[in-house]
Parts: C-alpha cells; structure tokens; sequence
C-alpha cells in the first residue's frame, strides 16, 4: 500500500529538510508538510495543513483528511527555548506526542517516527562513547521531556503495539535550514558568520566537545529506520546515533582553512551549562546492528560541503 505521511513541525531545522527528501522518494503528493506556522511563511510547494499538535481534533481531522499512514513527529522546543519555557516544553513535548502515540493506539495511522535527542543524558552519565543503556539523570527540562517521552513511545509498543521508532539526535548541522532554540546551533551560526562576517562570538567555551551530525546523515538515518522492516527495530525507546563529535575550537579551525582571516571568540553564556551536562561522543552499536546504520561525514567532509553549499546559497541572495 501507498504511503501516506504527515511530518509534523515541518518548518524547523529538520522538519524542512526532511520535507523534500521525502517528497523526493515518496512524489509530492504522498507527503503533507504541517507546521504551527501560518500558510503565508512555507518555503517549499505542495499540501501544506497549519496544524497546533496540541489541538486533537484537527490533527484527527488532517490525519483522516490524507489518509495517512505514517507521521514523523518533530515539533518541540529544544534545549536553550525550553528552559526559558518550562511549561509549554512540557506540553508540548509531551502532549504532542501523546496525541501522535494515541492515533496508532486506535489504529488510525500505522508508523510513527519521533526523534529523542542526546540531551536524554544528564551529567552522572559516561561522556566518551556513551552506550546505549546507562545513567541517564538529564537535567535539563528538554531532557527530562524527552527521556519520559522515549519511555511512552516504548510503553505504547509494548503495550498497544505502537510502531514508533526513534533515535536520539546528536546536533544537526545543515545549509538549507536554520537552527531554532537549541544549544548545539553555534555549530551553525558560526559558518554564516565566518561567511558574512569573518569573524564570531560562541556562547560555548571553546573545549567544549559534542556529539554532533551533518544533515544529510540526520535525514538519512530518519528515513533508514522509518522505512526498516519492524522485526529489525529491536529498540523502541530510542536509538543512540554518532556522526561526528568536536569543539568550537577545533570547528573554528576547520572553518579557518577556507576562511584563513576567520577569527572566533568564545564568551560562554546559560547554555554552558546545558552543554557540560551532555555526552562527548556516543556508542550507536545497536543502531549499527540491527538497522545498518553507518555515517558518512566527520568533521573534515561536512565543514567543505557546509562552507562550499553555504557560498552558492548566500551568492545567489
Ligand atoms: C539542542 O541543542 O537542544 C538540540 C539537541 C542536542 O537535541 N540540538
């Protein structure tokens, strides 16, 4: 059968690009793009629903409307937004997902993708090649929010058999999207500011080492365990991922071989704290196992994709 699917959220950094990856594999058609946004800011053709997840009854009604399938699930607030909003990244976070987890409860779509992140982990955690099963303890409200809804999305497997299938994002790097409210995203703004600029101020100390992830990779491994054969998805929480980890510091010296003037200064603010409290770099073994995941940037290859991308992008403003 055809696959109909929402993304949810499909204006964020992930949600855009996500959007035309599968439009390009699925066609236009098969693919409704939904955002709390209204109409009038979509960057991209084809159906587009303004959709509040929190509101039941319209994402019933879009679901039925499309007949669909299957959901990606990625409207949130993210690490450094959440602390400054507790109760809407609570419910939000939260309740999005329930109302996402309760439509396969009842049948009404049968896959759902919803992604955890790395800031399930907590500073109690082992920071180097984090394994999969470990102390957790996050203490960020984002963290928290997640970790509950990794143990939902496996309760409502075990429970209701739920097809939900998540990994837990390491920071997404990209061109053709920017970043909203997340700790990780100086790894972004500092190529537009290299660019624009030459020079930049990080709100990270410059040791402060991450896991991290070229796009393309991050899309890639949505769709690769969306699309896997349900008996090869042995976990049901979420799934560890690493692509690359590193510094500010030593970004800003990739960055500095294409840009020899570039200079960065590093002035750490609040989001210090949340940064110190996640892993370095992560153990995705069963990631790798049982759905054949593999990565193909590191540090090196995504910094000349980024800088030469990023080039044409602002050269054709
Ligand atoms: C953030 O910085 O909040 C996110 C994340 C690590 O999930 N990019």
């Amino acid at each position: 059968m055809q696959q109909k699917i929402l993304v949810i959220g499909s204006l964020g950094q992930v949600g855009t690009e996500l959007v035309m990856k599968l439009r390009e594999i699925f066609s236009e058609e098969n693919v409704i793009a939904s955002d709390v946004k209204a109409h009038e800011d979509i960057i991209y053709e084809g159906v587009y629903e303004q959709l509040n997840v929190l509101d039941k009854s319209r994402l019933f009604d879009i679901v039925k409307k499309h007949k669909i399938t299957t959901v990606y699930h990625l409207a949130a607030l993210l690490s450094a937004t959440a602390e400054k909003k507790p109760d809407l990244a609570w419910d939000l976070n939260i309740n999005g997902l329930f109302n996402v987890l309760n439509l396969a409860k009842e049948k009404h779509i049968s896959k759902i993708f919803w992604p955890s992140t790395i800031a399930v982990f907590g500073s109690n955690t082992p920071k180097k090649l984090t394994p999969q099963y470990t102390i957790m303890e996050p203490n960020t409200i984002y963290g928290i929010s997640k970790q509950a809804g990794e143990r939902w999305c496996e309760y409502y497997h075990n429970k209701y058999d739920v097809d939900v299938r998540s990994i837990r994002y390491p920071g997404l790097i990209g061109y053709k999207s920017k970043p909203g409210g997340g700790t990780t995203d100086y790894a972004v703004d500092i190529f537009h500011e290299a660019l624009e600029q030459g020079r930049y101020s990080c709100f990270l100390k410059e040791n402060t080492t991450l896991p991290m992830m070229y796009m393309p990779d991050a899309i890639r491994a949505t769709i690769e365990i969306t699309e896997s054969a349900a008996s090869t998805i042995k976990i049901r929480s979420s799934y560890n991922l690493a692509g690359m980890s590193f510094s500010p510091v030593q970004l800003a010296d990739e960055i500095a071989k294409y840009i020899p003037d570039f200079s960065c200064t590093y002035q750490a603010d609040f989001r210090q704290q949340l940064a110190e409290g996640w892993p370095q770099s992560i153990d995705d073994t069963h990631a790798r196992k049982d759905w054949n995941w593999k990565p193909e940037y590191d540090l090196r290859k995504m910094t000349a994709d980024m800088i030469h991308n990023l080039q044409i992008v602002k050269t054709n403003v």
